[in-house]
């Protein structure tokens, strides 16, 4: 099949990925998040081409794409089309405003990373196709229909961060994301001298997915058990570590753990709200390092990669702290590092990382970057 590629666009949009400072896995316990995007992006380009219900899209990076009926959407067996098939699919449920059109896709984000390319390419999909056809849809309905789209279409449980990240965005600034209440506040962060460099493992192990899904359960058996004594809770997030202390005997060890990391995850996230409002940056490489202890020991969604290359930093003085970033199992570390030290620091890490695990390390900087947006 041929595709259309080299077209005008009526319409460019950009779409970032995130990073997540600290407070992982606590948005499905409807706790604290601390994301914001960056600059890595997918860059949309699209034009309605006249049809009722004809679609093309094209990944110009992947070179591969798909043609669709917007009246017959349904889960493909093509991992990537799901998500935009859950994004239309969702879309229809609000809308009957799409119609034919076609849209190439080039991202420098990398893929299973965990810098979420899977909500920039959701939301930057909802995010074109309404300014497109003029949908009428708020900035909440895109986070809350893409999220969505990757319960039902691709399968993982996610919550919200992702797409809230992606979307609500703002330069030089984290948000602080209540995911109970979907307050949020934007906290600008100034961490000069100090950079943040992610350091990507290039692992993803491909049980990412299942073992996400089973983590939420266990929060879940958590909460069960906790609500039988205290029954005004709904979440993790309701719940303190004197309160699930009492629980230890009726909780597997596993089911424990999980329940202690989001706990503290939760006191953590504001704990580095406050260091960073205050420039304590000290405490705030601090935390990250306990954050890293946590998702490795009691949460287990690191890997020898991610635990390597958080443990290889704490060699550094000019390092503040590292800890993996996203949903685990693989991906970056982010790493607070001084600028003066950026370079001796990434070669020993480079050079180590081959030795240990014969994988070319990545390494880049990122800054707090603006959500969604047209290119005008
Ligand atoms: C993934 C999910 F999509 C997010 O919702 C979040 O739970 C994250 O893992 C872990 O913090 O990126």
């Amino acid at each position: 099949m041929e595709f259309i590629t080299g077209f005008t666009p009526e319409l460019t949009v950009k779409s970032p990925g995130r990073i997540n400072l600290i407070g992982e896995h606590t948005d499905y316990n409807l706790g604290y998040v601390l994301p914001t995007a960056i600059e890595n992006q997918i860059t949309f380009k699209l034009r309605k081409n006249g049809s009722v219900n004809k679609c093309n899209l094209y990944s110009l990076t992947y070179n591969t794409g798909f043609t669709l009926d917007l009246n017959k959407i349904s889960r493909s067996e093509i991992e990537w089309e799901n998500y935009i098939l859950g994004v239309l699919n969702e879309i229809s449920k609000l809308t009957d405003g799409v119609k034919g059109f076609d849209c190439t896709l080039e991202s420098n984000l990398p893929t299973g990373s965990g810098l979420s390319s899977s909500a920039a390419l959701e939301c930057g999909l909802a995010f074109g196709l309404n300014e497109l056809f003029g949908l009428g849809l708020s900035k909440m309905d895109m986070v809350k229909l893409s999220q969505i789209a990757e319960h039902t279409y691709v399968g993982t449980q996610c919550g919200i961060m992702d797409q809230f990240a992606s979307v609500m965005s703002k330069e030089g600034h984290v948000i602080l994301l209540d995911c109970k209440s979907l307050e949020y506040d934007y906290v600008p962060i100034d961490i000069r001298p100090y950079r943040i460099i992610l350091l990507n493992t290039k692992v993803s192990h491909n049980l990412a997915s299942s073992e996400y899904n089973t983590r939420k359960q266990e929060c879940q058996e958590g909460v069960d058990i906790i609500k039988q004594k205290h029954p005004e809770i709904s979440s993790l997030r309701d719940v303190t570590l004197d309160m699930l202390m009492p629980f230890k005997a009726e909780m597997s060890q596993t089911v424990f753990n999980r329940c202690s990391f989001i706990i503290e995850e939760n006191e953590r996230v504001l704990a580095m709200t406050e260091a960073l409002k205050s420039d304590r940056l000290k405490e705030a490489g601090d935390l990250l390092y306990e954050a890293h202890g946590g998702i490795s020991k009691l949460y287990e969604v690191s890997c020898p990669e991610s635990d390597f290359l958080v443990d290889f930093s704490k060699g550094y003085d000019t390092v503040l702290g590292a800890r993996q970033t996203g949903g685990g199992f693989g991906g970056c570390t982010l790493n607070l590092v001084h600028e003066a030290g950026i370079d001796e620091f990434v070669t020993a890490a480079t050079k180590a990382y081959k030795n240990a695990f014969a994988i070319d390390l990545e390494a880049f900087e990122v800054r707090p970057s603006g959500g969604t947006s047209v290119v005008v």
